[in-house]
């Protein structure tokens, strides 16, 4: 800890977690309503699965360290975007983008921060559009906070990778070799051709 790194107190924290997990509900309703409402239109459902979760105060504690931040309230609320997570799996390749657009062009839905992992996979193969959004949240004073959340949006056959994948990270990740990281990529590269295809069929049959 530096020296005058005032690290929070559990009322501090609750506080923040509550406005977190209210950012979460905002926003994992305008999703679930922009899928209700394009599957009345278009007979389609973007969205295949909304999973919300929030990051543990553990896991919040690692990452500053980790990325050797201050430990203060003012720290955490402007360098941790990510206490808020929703991620969304969907059906195929171009609903990403649908979703992302009709997501970040809402009024009250603010863009942060993107990350492209779709145009540039990570070297491991890792694809997937990140986001960091802020969006209003009303607080009991009569006042508004703009209170951010992550939104990760991957089609399900990246969903598959990267949960396959994370899993490796468990077992003796000190045995991968450049071998298996090359492995991987091929495996993300093949879902991906898959993914192609499918959708291609899904436009032919749409029009
Ligand atoms: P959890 O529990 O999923 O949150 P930043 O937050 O932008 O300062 P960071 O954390 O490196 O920096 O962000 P990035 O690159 O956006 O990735 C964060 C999350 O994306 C990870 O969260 C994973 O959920 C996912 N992710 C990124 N790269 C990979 C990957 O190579 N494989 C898999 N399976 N997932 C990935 P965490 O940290 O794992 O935890």
């Amino acid at each position: 800890l530096s020296a005058n790194s005032v690290v929070p107190n559990i009322k501090q924290l609750m506080n923040l977690y509550v406005l977190r997990r209210a950012a979460i509900k905002e926003i994992g309703t305008k999703l679930e309503n922009l899928d209700d409402e394009y599957s009345t239109i278009h007979n389609h459902n973007p969205i295949n699965l909304i999973e919300e979760r929030l990051k543990s105060p553990a896991s919040l504690f690692e990452k500053i360290k980790r990325k050797h931040l201050d430990y203060s309230l003012e720290s955490i609320n402007t360098e941790i975007l990510d206490i808020a997570g929703i991620r969304v799996v969907t059906n195929y390749l171009d609903d990403i983008l649908r979703i992302k657009n009709t997501l970040v062009s809402q009024d009250d839905v603010t863009l942060i921060k993107a990350k492209d992992y779709l145009n540039h996979p990570k070297s491991n193969g890792y694809r997937g559009i990140h986001l960091v959004v802020t969006v209003p949240v009303f607080l009991a004073n009569q006042t508004h906070k703009a209170v951010p959340v992550e939104v990760q949006l991957r089609t399900s056959g990246m969903e598959l990778w990267a949960s396959l994948e994370h899993r490796l990270h468990y077992k003796n990740s000190s045995k991968k070799t450049t071998e298996h990281i090359q492995k991987l990529q091929e495996y993300s590269q093949k879902i991906n051709d898959i993914e192609i295809g499918m959708q291609q069929i899904a436009r032919d049959i749409q029009q």
